[in-house]
């Protein structure tokens, strides 16, 4: 421009006096004076006027995940500064590192990043957010229980993010159908290590159980647990009918037979136990249990003496009912076990000194271990050896001291017959 006016004014010259003359008048006459334009000034050398940041936000979703930002910086004329590099700031590194430009998420949070440069500032924000993207099992799969028990292992899962980085604080759903059991918790949020955990304890259904764990708005997995077959209880334990045939009667005992007194047998009384207990032998002298059910039929004292055997080495008291005889008496159920196979029953052969029919401690096993499905005994009168009487209506003398326990077959007033048999029939 100052080179173009230059010229301008040399052209003028070259048109001779009568410009300088006229110049010259109208310098006298007033007018303005002619005179050379100032230099222009010199203009400022160009300077960052304003930084700005694109994009001007940013979401991570993952730890270790990068975004990149540009700066553009435009000098006082409005044109692109081309002066210098910009300097990347992050205002928490804790949340997110900076650098060229490019952020790279650390934890959860936000901040904002900023671009300097010759103390011109732009900045844009940044916030980190883990998205739950993986749902992974980490414990409990494929155990195997009862039904109606809880397993041994917790139901455990980790929620991850896009790059597998653990997520805190996520919640998580344990449920069942019907017939699956139940979970405890059945909601619960991720630890700081992405894990939530619940106890599940298995339903009725048989064969396979299964429990569905979701989290966020889509991640699902599915947890099978196989059930055990349970042993029915028949296995261990076996429940019997008792038949008691009284057969003692003026044909098989004709000597003496005491028809006129009410022939009968007392209420029968006894146990199911093991080896550990004895409440009578043979060739033993009979505990006041068994001298007062022989001498009078009363079951209180054996009771006694029985439930003091409970529970480690008796299951439990047998009681049935008492009949005339020839009769028949019938105990609907009598329950065995493998740990108590054993039966101990008697009665009193009434009337009667001390006389009685029983076992003890007969097996319900066969020699293999297996529940016999039925067995009858024969069943002799014994003395109990605590009564003196030689006849069935003696008067009561009592044994002293005591005698022990005799078989009386064939011994008057009896015959070499049974006075009856006791059946167990398995149900
Ligand atoms: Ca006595
Ligand atoms: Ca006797």
């Amino acid at each position: 421009m100052f080179q173009t006016r230059l010229r301008s004014w040399v052209g003028d010259l070259r048109g001779g006096l009568l410009v300088a003359a006229a110049m010259a008048g109208t310098a006298c006459g007033g007018s303005e004076p002619v005179s050379p334009p100032p230099p222009p000034p010199e203009p400022d050398p160009p300077e960052a006027a304003s930084v700005t940041l694109t994009p001007a936000s940013a979401l991570l979703v993952s730890l270790g995940e990068t975004a990149g930002f540009t700066a553009a910086v435009i000098d006082q004329y409005g044109d692109p500064y081309e002066g210098g590099e910009v300097a990347w700031t992050s205002s928490n590194i804790a949340v997110f590192t900076v650098e060229a430009g490019f952020v790279t998420a650390v934890a959860n949070g936000q901040g904002s990043v900023t671009a300097s440069i010759e103390d011109v500032n732009g900045t844009a924000t940044v916030e980190v957010e883990q998205a739950p993207v993986g749902l992974t099992v980490t414990g409990g799969e494929g155990q195997e229980a009862e039904p109606e028990t809880e397993l041994d292992e917790r139901i455990e899962v980790r929620i991850d993010d896009a790059g597998g980085a653990p997520v805190e604080g996520v919640e998580v759903q344990f449920s069942t159908e019907e017939g699956n059991g139940s979970a405890n918790p059945s909601q619960t949020t991720t630890d700081a290590s992405g894990l939530a955990s619940s106890s599940w304890t298995l339903g009725d259904q048989t064969d396979s159980q299964t429990l569905t764990v979701t989290a966020g708005s889509s991640l699902t997995a599915e947890i099978m647990a196989s059930v055990k077959q349970v042993d029915p209880p028949s296995d261990d334990s076996a429940a019997y009918i008792v038949r008691f045939d009284a057969t003692w009667s003026d044909s098989t005992h004709p000597d003496n037979f005491p028809l006129s007194s009410g022939p009968h047998f007392s209420p029968m009384i006894g146990a199911v136990h093991n080896s550990e207990a004895s409440f009578w032998a043979v060739e033993e002298t009979a505990s006041p249990g068994i001298e007062s059910m022989a001498e009078t039929g009363a079951t209180g004292t054996l009771t006694a003496e029985i439930n003091q055997q409970r529970p480690e080495n008796a299951l439990s008291v047998i009681n049935g009912p008492g009949l005339s005889s020839p009769g028949l008496g019938v105990i609907e159920e009598v329950i065995v076990t493998k740990d108590y196979p054993l039966v101990t029953l008697v009665t009193m052969i009434a009337p009667s000194p001390d006389w009685f029919a029983g076992v003890a401690g007969f097996s319900l096993l066969d020699e293999e271990g297996e529940w016999l499905s039925e067995v009858s005994v024969e069943l002799p009168p014994f003395d109990a050896g605590t009564d003196s009487g030689p006849n069935y209506t003696s008067p009561n003398d009592d044994t002293d001291p005591q005698e022990p326990i005799t078989n009386l077959s064939g011994v008057a007033p009896f015959s070499e017959n049974p006075v009856g048999k006791f059946t167990f029939i398995k149900k």
